[in-house]
């Protein structure tokens, strides 16, 4: 879908968009730092694992409460509108996450407030454990943009080009007539939802096994090969480089020390309050009397 934008365009996040970021020119050293909370850390080493964000790369960055998103990409977007610039924002989703009332509080505004936002709804069929014929009863996500008066396109999620394709015509609609757009891409979650997931408690392999044919990737590659532009050999050396990138991307990251301990109470106030100071103090102190327990920091200040 970020193929389909313009790089001052304002890309708004759920937490499965490191495809988008890294279209951006956000790198595996980026990724990993972040994943490490190092000090190389755009974030300072305050958010959970891939809460990645970039200013300079017009990247919001990622919020853990589900859907803050949606209300937030209409307020940017709307503001884009005032400014006059040739700018949209693209918000993305699960349709896990449209089950808040934000989904509803932000398509209606942008409906109502004309926002140049395109709401990218990603339909995988699952928000972790819940699949989706227990998340709603409706016609999937689509037919609620249909109830607000957003124009709306459902997708083959797992054709690349349609995603494409999609995006650059609804980019361009957002433009020209200054109007919200939503896209539903249906897909499916082949992965575990994270690392401490197990879907065997609650789907089948058959099912897995169903939609590992329509995996996208496998997709494009059996479509590469087809047009003579791409073959197994090369596919094959592709997927062991980027491996060795990434295992040597955090040889690297695993290094580099933790922010330094003053900056916890920085780049909220202009000068931290007095009652702040104190806190690092008493956190600083502590980490002195036990530094074995703090190998990271103990020593570092
Ligand atoms: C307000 C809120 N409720 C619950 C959670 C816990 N949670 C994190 S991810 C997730 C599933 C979201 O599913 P979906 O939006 O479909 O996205 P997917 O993970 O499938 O991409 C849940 C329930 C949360 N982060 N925030």
């Amino acid at each position: 879908g970020a193929a389909g934008l313009k790089p001052q365009d304002m890309i708004m996040m759920q937490y499965r968009e490191q495809g988008a970021l890294i279209y951006r020119g956000f790198d595996l050293k980026d990724l990993m730092n972040q994943l490490f909370s190092n000090a190389g850390d755009l974030g300072k080493g305050r958010q959970m694992p891939i809460h990645y964000g970039s200013k300079a790369l017009n990247c919001m960055t990622v919020s853990s409460p589900l859907a803050t998103q949606i209300p937030q990409a209409t307020g940017y977007a709307y503001g884009q509108k005032l400014q006059g610039t040739d700018a949209v924002t693209i918000c993305y989703f699960g349709e896990g996450a449209a089950s808040e009332g934000d989904f509803h509080a932000g398509l209606n505004m942008a409906a109502v407030q004309e926002a140049p936002v395109i709401f990218f709804c990603r339909n995988n069929g699952y928000a972790i454990s819940t699949p989706s014929d227990e998340q709603f009863k409706g016609n999937g996500i689509a037919s609620r943009g249909v109830g607000y008066g957003i124009k709306t396109i459902r997708i083959d999620g797992n054709d690349i080009l349609a995603v494409l394709k999609a995006t650059q015509i609804a980019r361009a609609y957002a433009v020209k007539e200054n109007k919200p757009v939503l896209i539903e891409a249906m897909s499916y979650r082949l992965g575990a939802h994270s690392t401490s997931d197990d879907p065997s408690g609650y789907r089948t392999k058959e099912e897995e096994a169903k939609w590992q044919s329509h995996d996208p990737i496998l997709r494009m590659k059996n479509w590469l090969i087809k047009q003579n532009w791409w073959d197994e050999a090369q596919e094959t050396a592709l997927f062991e480089k980027y491996r060795e990138d990434v295992l040597a991307a955090v040889k690297v990251a695993e290094k580099i020390d933790k922010p330094h301990i003053d900056t916890m109470i920085t780049d909220v106030y202009d000068v931290p309050s007095a009652q702040l100071q104190a806190q690092l103090d008493e956190v600083k102190a502590h980490v002195n009397k036990y530094p074995e327990a703090y190998p990271f920091t103990a020593g570092k200040f």
